[in-house]
């Protein structure tokens, strides 16, 4: 004889309680299996179940698909803005990006991720907008906090105290860590998943918080922007010419510790065997001009000229 609906909702509550990623996964596919009628209520049971394994399965995937990465290479750091509904998501993403995405008084009006793109610095940053958040709104539907999960940074908003315990309670329940700035390596993402993020606060935040996170005006564009270039640590590289033209726009590169040879590599295939030498001014056009070999360690604004042979 089949369980009544609601006696099934509590058994599959009571087993699923607590359960989270791969092993949630695993119960929900026993489960699945478990129940042997796919019609009325048993078919809108199973096709809740079927929603959720594959949200699970999403965010599982994008995070062993991140691990196996290691170091990306990007030259644009992603930044994902979240905040409380009504925190100034849209607004602030439009004043940095010269977007129009809908601004509105009333919440929840941004149901999907909106992009944006600037430039500063000679650094491109992309910004994502995702929905408000609310108590538990990754509980169900996984597809942003996968997104978050694949991210380089967080910008986190919001108008009082109160939206911001609701945001890192949330980021915390979900296993997502935060701190001031990327990781040495690069955007490396850990697991548990710790992500580089700053505060964008309303002015008229009465305390401040003790999060060990930069925290920034939104009424200050030019420090959300400079912090952005902050927390991601950019080594800006400029390529020079045999004629001592230097080039506009930099090769970006988000490491520590990052060499000739690394500059080598990216600027093409098979370049690392036919390196000769190089020359390096020191921080800029007007630094100290001197002649390295492809261990030598560059520094944020080096202008590099590469010789090779042949
Ligand atoms: N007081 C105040 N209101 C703001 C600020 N930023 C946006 N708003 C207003 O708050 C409402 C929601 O803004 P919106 O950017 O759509 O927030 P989102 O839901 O987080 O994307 C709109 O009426 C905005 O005009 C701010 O910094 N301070
Ligand atoms: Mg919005």
């Amino acid at each position: 004889m089949p369980k009544p609906y609601s006696a099934m909702m509590d058994e599959i509550n009571g087993r699923l309680k607590g359960k989270v990623g791969d092993d949630r996964a695993k119960e929900i596919r026993l489960l699945l299996k478990e129940i042997q009628f796919d019609v009325g209520d048993y078919r809108k049971i199973k096709d809740k179940l079927r929603r959720e394994l594959k949200e699970i399965e999403t965010v599982e995937q994008a995070k062993k698909a991140s691990r196996k990465t290691g170091h990306t290479k990007k030259e644009t750091p992603q930044f994902v803005v979240i905040g409380a509904a009504n925190s100034g998501k849209s607004t602030l993403i439009n004043n940095l990006c010269g977007t129009d995405f809908l601004v509105a008084d009333y919440p929840y009006t941004t149901t999907e991720p909106q992009y944006g793109a600037l430039k500063h610095d000679k650094v491109n940053f992309q910004l994502v907008e995702l929905p408000a958040i609310y108590e538990g709104c990754w509980d169900g539907d996984k597809s942003h906090l996968a997104i978050i999960h694949s991210t380089d940074c967080l910008l986190i908003l919001g108008r009082s105290i109160k939206d911001f315990k609701l945001v890192l309670a949330e980021l915390k329940k979900n296993n997502i860590h935060v701190k001031s700035e990327r990781m040495e390596d690069g955007f490396i993402q850990t697991n548990p998943r710790t992500i580089p993020a700053f505060i964008v606060y309303d002015k008229k935040l009465e305390v401040m918080l003790s999060t060990g996170l930069k925290m920034v005006s939104n009424e200050d564009l030019e420090t959300v922007r400079n912090t952005m270039v902050e927390v991601t640590k950019p080594v800006r590289i400029f390529t020079m010419d045999s004629f001592n033209k230097i080039e506009d726009f930099p090769i970006v590169f988000f490491k520590d510790q990052l060499t000739i040879k690394d500059v080598t590599k990216k600027i093409g295939k098979g370049k690392v065997e036919i390196f000769k030498d190089a020359i390096v001014l020191e921080g800029g056009s007007n630094g100290r001009r001197k002649r390295v070999g492809i261990s030598y360690e560059l520094a944020d604004g080096d202008v590099v000229h590469l010789t090779f042979n042949k």
